[in-house]
């Protein structure tokens, strides 16, 4: 199965990204379902049911000491070669950015390859952009508020890709 860590958009924050991207963010690409919206913490790949066990296993056994909190997604941005259009916050994330350390740190233990370009913590809302989107008119102000983190399983199906929560870890005390 293929998998990754990440943080799930609650509920608000899901509609009020769809509602900000229905009136201002648009894209000449595929635009993400709502309901696959997520912040990727570290993208681990394909891992038996032998590695996902041991790597469950790992991350119960550490205490993470990063807390609940919360990011503003408060800008957009391209990435022309993917053709990625995506929320973001515009102000650093420290301890977002420590939390998707170690969780690289842990899958590179089962074999995930090691992400070389830093931490860019964001939500993707269109894929295969085939031009840079237009400014958007007004920014997204989307609060993103978390106290847990979660091993998605992606599956490709007939009508596209999918998220599956594996398991949830909580953060903060
Ligand atoms: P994204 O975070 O830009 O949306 C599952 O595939 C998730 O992991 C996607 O959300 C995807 O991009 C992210 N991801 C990060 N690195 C990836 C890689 N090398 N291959 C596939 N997906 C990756």
């Amino acid at each position: 199965m293929r998998i990754f860590f990440g943080l799930e958009l609650d509920p608000d924050a899901r509609r009020a990204l769809s509602d900000w991207r229905d009136r201002h963010g648009f894209a000449d690409g595929r635009a993400v379902p709502a309901v696959n919206f997520h912040l990727t913490l570290a993208f681990i790949g394909a891992v038996d049911n032998r590695k996902l066990d041991t790597l469950c296993r790992a991350v119960d056994d550490w205490d993470p000491d990063t807390g609940f909190g919360e990011v503003v997604l408060d800008q957009v941005g391209y990435w022309p070669k993917p053709g990625i259009y995506w929320a973001g916050p515009s102000q650093p994330a420290p301890a977002l950015a420590a939390l998707a350390r170690k969780l690289q740190h842990l899958g590179g233990q089962v074999g995930a390859r090691l992400e070389k370009k830093p931490f860019a913590p964001h939500v993707t809302l269109y894929r295969s952009c085939t031009a840079p989107p237009p400014a958007p008119a007004a920014p997204p102000t989307v609060t993103l508020a978390y106290d847990h983190f979660t091993l998605f399983e992606s599956h490709m199906g007939r009508l596209g890709v999918s998220y599956r929560a594996v398991e949830h870890w909580p953060l903060g005390r």
